[in-house]
């Protein structure tokens, strides 16, 4: 299976699948990362959400397994055109990291240990759309794809969701990360196929 095209429908884990415009169905799970990958022990680990006003909500390691978790499965789509079907997470829900988190920001910016950084609307990581995942496939997420815990936004493309992710920050105005300076699209949607700047 080589070339596919808009609108594409073939068979997928038992069920008919369409993929995005200009994606292809790969089995296995190419790792993409901008640079090394950053080693962060569970016990070094922290996650904080800042808010649009300087507020800091922190977690480390043994409070955020505390949290409710979820298992998403989901379909992952890459920039690089490599979509993958039906992978399996676990994960808390930026719903539960937000709950008690007080702001009216309209905009995020991810970051990660290491130094990367992705940006997108707040509203498209709430109501069930995004997770802190830490587990892929009933294992702990390995090093190369964001472990101890990335980012999980599969409504996006997949450079939305930032690998090693340590934080969040609320912003009133959107500002963006390390791919979208570098002339990627700001939002990402595959579906419209907004690859990169002017898409
Ligand atoms: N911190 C960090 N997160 C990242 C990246 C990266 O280089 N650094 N690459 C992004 C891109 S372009 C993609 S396609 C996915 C790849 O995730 P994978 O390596 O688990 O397939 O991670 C995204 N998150
Ligand atoms: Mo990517």
């Amino acid at each position: 299976m080589g070339i596919v095209s808009p609108g594409f429908r073939g068979r997928g884990r038992g069920r008919d699948v369409e993929l995005p415009p200009g994606q292809y169905l790969t089995e296995d799970f190419p790792v993409l990362s901008a640079g090394p990958t950053p080693r962060v022990g569970k016990e070094d680990w922290e996650f904080t959400v800042t808010t649009e006003s300087g507020r800091e909500y922190s977690w480390d390691w043994r409070q955020f397994m505390e949290l409710p978790s979820e298992t998403p499965t989901v379909d992952i789509h890459c920039v690089t055109k490599w979509s993958k079907l039906g992978t399996r997470w676990q994960g808390v829900s930026l719903d539960t990291l937000l709950a008690d988190v007080d702001t009216a920001a309209d905009y995020m910016l991810a970051h990660s240990y290491g130094g990367y950084t992705t940006n997108m609307p707040l509203q498209d990581v709430l109501d069930g759309q995004a997770w802190i995942a830490y587990r892929f496939d009933g294992e702990d997420l390995p090093a190369e794809h964001g472990g101890p815990a990335r980012l999980l936004v599969p409504h996006l493309y997949f450079w939305k969701s930032a690998k090693w992710v340590r934080g969040i920050r609320l912003l009133d105005q959107d500002e963006p990360g390390f791919w979208e300076t570098a002339g990627y699209h700001d939002y990402g949607d595959p579906w419209r196929e907004q690859r990169y700047q002017g898409d």
